[in-house]
């Protein structure tokens, strides 16, 4: 069994921001608990239970409003790079 944490470093929390473009799948400019789930579903081929998607969003939220927005968390993924 691999905790969120363990989720988190094998898919790449930098890799995720990175992957902005493709995650948002509504176009809304925010990427959504559903919308990482897919991307999830997409990246380790299976399932991710919510709650641990939930945990991984936390990392990357660097604002802590629920959603990976587009705007203000690019910056912080062109920092890292
Ligand atoms: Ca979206
Ligand atoms: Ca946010």
């Amino acid at each position: 069994m691999m905790g969120p944490k363990e989720t988190a470093h094998l898919v790449g929390v930098r890799e995720l921001k990175i992957a902005f473009c493709e995650l948002d799948r509504n176009g809304d400019r925010e990427i959504s608990s559903t919308e990482l789930k897919d991307a999830l579903l997409a990246l380790l081929g299976e399932q991710v239970p919510l709650p641990e998607v939930e945990e991984i969003l936390r990392d990357v939220d660097l604002n802590g409003d629920g959603h990976v927005d587009f705007d203000s968390e690019r910056r912080s993924a062109a920092l890292i790079r």
